[in-house]
Parts: structure tokens; sequence; C-alpha cells
């Protein structure tokens, strides 16, 4: 079904002439090594591929897999912020990593398109996009993964910085080859490698300054355990970003015995986050549906105007008990 999948697809870039690619808001290094990756047949086509990025939003791994990208100029990046959607009647659209229209980074692009088709690898949900091509794949570890196959099967091979890029994408859809992770993973992990990934440049794309790791470190010292396998951390009263929220939700996840985690902090100066992650035993979609928030079984959010962290405490703790 893969096979038949790519050949449809590759018929169909060669329909177009110009490419979009596009991801999940905050698109994380799955996200990017995707669209990277399928860059790579759309060029060998000799069609343009256009990546549609969003700097502000983008958490620092991805940003400087991106300013690495640029400095090569190996790909063409485009600011979602500057995207004219009247000007996209004659494209078509590749959507990675997402199947939702309301987790798009532009949702409505997918109206203004001439078609658009889906890659993701992440559990199908009751409201979901249908493209005129659609590969759903929940038992592959990323959307890499696919793509990694799909540049198999179109015999290329890809250079180095990009291969490094899918690799990070890889290592941090499994939890660093933890979860997710089967022999058709590693393959795709060995076919990065031949192509010469650089584990030291993937590293250093994780790398933060001092700063930020050891504040992170104070934050979660005040984290308490809930029920038999929960952690829950309540940030102090600033501002942070989302992504700081889901690191330090998945940071939980490495405490002994640790199942499933929350982290609740200001995102806003009225609109208070909170991010959930799981081991996969417990279904924390379930959860912060009861909260008016949505994501996957293993990591989900929500969010809440006009109340206090205490508060947003409580109605968690209320489920919880
Ligand atoms: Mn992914």
């Amino acid at each position: 079904m893969m096979r038949e999948f790519f050949e449809e697809l590759t018929n169909t870039i060669q329909k177009y002439e110009v490419i979009y690619l596009m991801s999940h808001r905050y698109m994380d290094l799955d996200g990017l090594g995707a669209a990277v990756g399928i860059a790579n047949v759309i060029k060998k086509y000799q069609k343009e591929p256009r990546i549609i990025i969003n700097k502000k939003e983008q958490e620092t791994a991805g940003l400087k897999a991106i300013e690495k990208l640029e400095k090569k100029k190996l790909y063409h990046f485009v600011e979602s912020s500057s995207i004219d959607l009247t000007q996209m009647d004659q494209c078509l659209l590749l959507i990675l990593d997402v199947h939702k229209k309301e987790m798009l980074e532009i949702p409505d692009l997918i109206s203004y398109v001439k078609e658009f088709i889906i890659v993701d690898h992440h559990i199908k949900r009751e409201a979901f996009l249908e493209g005129t091509l659609n590969y759903l794949a929940p038992h592959v570890s990323s959307t890499v993964e696919i793509i990694v196959n799909y540049l198999k099967q179109e015999n290329l091979n890809i250079d180095s910085l990009t291969a490094t890029i899918m690799l990070a994408g890889m290592y941090i859809d499994t939890n660093g080859f933890n979860v997710k992770t089967n022999e058709e993973t590693y393959l795709a992990a060995a076919y990065l490698m031949e192509n010469h990934a650089d584990n030291v440049l993937k590293q250093e794309l994780f790398q933060e300054d001092k700063k930020a790791i050891v504040r992170r470190q104070k934050l979660l010292k005040n984290s308490f355990k809930v029920g038999k396998n929960g952690m829950v951390c309540v940030l102090d009263k600033n501002i942070y970003k989302t992504s700081d929220l889901a690191k330090l939700a998945e940071e939980l996840l490495q405490f002994e015995t640790i199942e499933v985690s929350f982290v609740i902090g200001y995102i806003a100066e009225d609109t208070i986050g909170m991010s959930a992650r799981s081991l996969g035993k417990v279904n924390v979609e379930k959860i912060m549906k009861q909260l008016g928030g949505g994501g996957h079984k293993t990591d989900a959010a929500s969010k809440f105007q006009n109340t206090s962290l205490s508060r947003v405490k409580e109605e968690l703790l209320n489920i919880l008990r």
C-alpha cells in the first residue's frame, strides 16, 4: 500500500510546478525533516518545493536547523505570514505530520490550493482531513520514517545536513529510539547514516544554553506526585512559551515510576496553558478533552482564559482523583 501511495504521489507531483509543504503549528523536527526529505523528490522531477515556516513560533532545535539550511541555501523557505492565499490556486499542497485542519500552520490554505495530500503517522481522529491522496500510518515511528521509504523507492540520496535533520526528527518522535521503534525504524535511520547524517551535529541541535536548563530544573523542583504514576508541575507567574511547557512535561516523564505528566503555566497575560505527556498507557488526549483541549494519546494540551494557576490545578486534580 505504501508503494502504491508513493507512485501516485510521484504522479501527482509531476502535474504541478510549485508544491508547498506544510506541517502543524509549532512545526517540530519531524515535520521539518519530512519536508526537506520530500523536497528532494520534488526537485528530482524539476519541480519547485516551498517549505512553509513560522520562525516566530519555532522551538530552538527547529530554528537552529532552519538557520543551518538557510546558510546552505538548500531549500526555499516561505514565512507563513507572507503567504498570499489568492495566489495558490495552481499549487499542490503536501501536509506533513498532521491531519487535523485546526492544527495546520495555515488552516485555511487547504481551501485555496488546487489539491492537497496528507502524509502522517498520528492515530486518526474523528475529525480528520481528507486530501486527494492520504497516507496515515499510525504504526510508523515518525513522518520522517515514511519519507525515508519514499526516498529509497525513488532511489535518491540526500545531503548530509538534510539526513542529519531527518535523523533528529526520528530521534524526537521516538524519544531517542525508545518508543514506537521497531526494525523498520532502525532501517530508516540506517539509510540516513548511509547518507552521512552527523550525530554530533544532531546533538548540537538539541543543545541549549545553560541558563535555560538550570531554569527548567528549578521549575521542575516544584513538581508533585498525583496518584500512583502522575506528576504535576505548576509554574510561577511568568509567561512561558507553549514549547517550554511541553518540554517540561517531557522531562517529568523521566522520573522513575512516572507514566503521565502535566505542566501548568501562563502562556499569555490572560491565558494559562496545560501540557500533558504520557508514556503510552494513560490516554492524555481524553483527559485534555475533559478540560476543553485535545491532542494525541501520548501528548495533548489545553488552554484556559481568565482564571488562575491554582484554579486550573484544581480542575485537573478533580479529574485525576
Ligand atoms: Mn511526528
